[in-house]
């Protein structure tokens, strides 16, 4: 089965699922092998890999570790046009929609589509929008657009329209790794209510308890990141807790 096609008879079936980012820069080769074994421990659904900004050539060598450890399926959230595997199970193919940097709307995906088609890799058509919690993260820095700020919840609605109306088929709302708050409820629930597609929300969420507030809201995938490479065993709560409210 395809990733997006999980991810939508998920959805179809109220089943909520989570996700850890695993940053190829952050995450030291050594401590993998221990991530991953929390991970299948915790029933993780999905391992995302990429970053804004990776300074070390080891983005194919995480992918191919990954790989070869785990049945976990392995889906690239890419920083760049440059994160492209054949390895991997899927590839986010995200657009900026929040924002207006025509470069990362299409002028990366006409650069990248060769690549991609040719590594026969499922492209998973995702609007991206970021949301500003508060904290200027990596991801707005890098992007070069304005995010939406996080009390502007008809704006996001409308944006996520606008992005299912072009036929993108998922939606990732990020406050950007690091955020010092996860998005709001009111944002997600006005997002939620505006579209049929699968939401993706991170960025900040760093307990069970902020999980279940976005799940609650209105998320089909909760993804966190920096918390988890800081402290593999919290991954064991979140999961739990997400995983519980499709019981
Ligand atoms: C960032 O949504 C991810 O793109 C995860 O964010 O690292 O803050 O969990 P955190």
């Amino acid at each position: 089965m395809q990733i997006l096609e999980k991810i939508e008879e998920a959805k179809a079936n109220g089943r909520k699922q989570y996700a850890i980012l695993i940053d190829p820069d952050k995450v030291e080769k050594e401590a993998i092998d221990s991530i991953l074994k929390e991970a299948e421990k915790a029933k993780v659904d999905y391992l995302f890999v990429g970053g804004s900004l990776l300074t070390k050539d080891c983005f194919e060598e995480t992918i191919q570790q990954l790989k070869s450890a785990t049945n976990i399926p392995v889906v690239i959230f890419p920083g760049d046009s440059f994160q492209i595997s054949k390895n991997a199970d899927a590839l986010l193919f995200l657009s900026l929609i929040s924002g207006r940097n025509p470069e990362l709307l299409i002028g990366k995906h006409v650069s990248a589509a060769p690549f991609i088609k040719k590594s026969g890799l499922e492209a998973i058509p995702t609007g991206y929008m970021l949301i500003d919690t508060g904290k200027t993260t990596t991801a707005f820095y890098m992007s070069q657009t304005f995010p939406i700020p996080s009390e502007k919840s008809d704006i996001a609605a409308c944006t996520a329209m606008a992005g299912e109306m072009l036929g993108l088929q998922a939606l990732y709302m990020d406050a950007g790794s690091g955020a010092k708050k996860p998005i709001p409820a009111e944002m997600i629930k006005r997002v939620k209510d505006a579209v049929d597609i699968p939401i993706i929300i991170g960025g900040g969420i760093r307990s069970a308890e902020e999980a279940i507030v976005a799940c609650n809201a209105g998320a089909d995938i909760i993804v966190t990141g920096n918390i988890i490479e800081q402290n593999p065993e919290l991954m064991h709560s979140i999961a739990d807790a997400i995983h519980k409210k499709n019981r």
